[in-house]
């Protein structure tokens, strides 16, 4: 008798009797582990900063930033929630620290980006340097580095954290340790790192400070701003992305740190973008400007789900793998932008296709 035609109870009596010693069939579930395409467990959002905002300074009310350790609002993706993740692979939060305040220093495995989005004059401190924050700023907390954080300023300052935290996970590879101190003693004058390694300069005998991350730590928004508006000035629009840098390691060529990249991007006014997607899922937060993302996710056979967002100022929002992505903007706008792509590049594993048609 052919195996097909026996009685579907012999496969499920079979399952059964195999299923104490941890044995399962792959054929029941090699199309879910092999698709077609990827099939991102996440889904597109958008947190809108003020809806956020108020959440965020009433945390302020309720716990101080020592007693948090970090005193942050963690924003998950609607689809996985309780996982601390806004991709299956990156993490962000949006950290709120008031005047006279110190977050204290730890270190961890993990790598962490901070995107300055409101307020100005609290610091990130790394490895003994300090460095004030301004809005628009990209700040680098290499892995396994000391790092704190403390205000001076006049108010409140907000940052958005990316972190490899799910990644980290993911290889059960994570390991932290608390300072003796709060505030970790300065050994480094303010701007040290920049004179040293962000003049389009190295040091002659060249070592790097932090192995694959950058040994810059601070990008300050002035510079990447006054970059993308003489492009859109001087020199072609692409036509998918705007004008759009990727921040570097000047002593690599490569992203600022191993795990995570990033990206700057200015869509002109009356940008109508063509559509793009990718593997890597992205978190954007917008600098200045407002615009319009849509999104598309389809399967070949079935009907696109279809999502769009209209974003302003300091809002963030996530797009998740292989979602066609449109950005327009009738104003101009500057978007800031991580992924998880030096991962998948490391790996040969990004893809990205750009659609020349709408
Ligand atoms: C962390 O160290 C910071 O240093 C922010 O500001 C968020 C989330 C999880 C684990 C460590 C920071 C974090 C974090």
């Amino acid at each position: 008798m052919n195996a097909v035609m026996k009685p579907a109870s012999d496969r499920q009596h079979l399952y059964e009797a195999m299923s104490p010693l941890h044995l399962t069939p792959l054929w029941e579930v090699l199309h879910a582990l092999v698709p077609m395409q990827p099939r991102s467990r996440c889904v597109p959002a958008l947190w809108r900063y003020d809806a956020v905002r108020p959440h965020l300074m009433r945390a302020g009310e309720l716990i101080t930033a020592e007693e948090a350790v970090r005193r942050v609002l963690i924003l998950e993706n609607p689809s996985l929630r309780g996982q601390s993740c806004i991709t299956p692979g990156l993490y962000a939060g949006l950290q709120l620290i008031l005047p006279g305040e110190v977050a204290p220093a730890h270190r961890h495995t993990q790598s962490a980006l901070r995107f300055v989005v409101e307020g100005r004059g609290a610091y990130t401190a790394v490895d003994g340097e300090r460095t004030t924050m301004e809005p628009g700023d990209f700040i680098i907390t290499p892995s396994w580095t000391w790092h704190d954080h403390g205000s001076e300023a006049d108010g409140p300052v907000v940052w958005l954290d990316g972190l490899d935290i799910p990644l980290v996970q993911f290889l059960e590879a994570g390991f932290a340790e608390n300072a003796a101190t709060a505030t970790q003693s300065v050994t480094r004058a303010e701007g040290t790192s920049t004179h040293r390694y962000g003049a389009n300069m190295l040091p002659v005998r060249y070592d790097a400070p932090f192995g694959a991350t950058s040994p810059i730590f601070s990008y300050p928004y002035a510079r990447t701003r006054e970059a993308l508006l003489a492009l859109e000035r001087d020199a072609p629009i692409d036509a998918w992305d705007g004008v759009k840098l990727r921040y570097v390691n000047p002593a690599s060529g490569g992203s600022p740190m191993p795990t995570m990249a990033t990206f700057m991007q200015r869509l002109p006014a009356g940008f109508n973008g063509l559509p793009w997607r990718q593997t890597d899922g992205t978190v954007f937060n917008v600098v200045e400007g407002m615009g319009r993302v849509s999104l598309e996710r389809g399967e070949p056979g079935t009907a696109p789900e279809t999502w769009s967002f209209d974003f302003g100022p300091r809002d963030t929002f996530v797009i998740p793998s292989w979602h066609t992505a449109r950005f327009q903007s009738d104003g101009g706008c500057v978007l800031f932008s991580y992924s998880d792509r030096p991962v998948q590049q490391a790996l040969g594993l990004h893809r990205e296709e750009r659609i020349s048609h709408v």
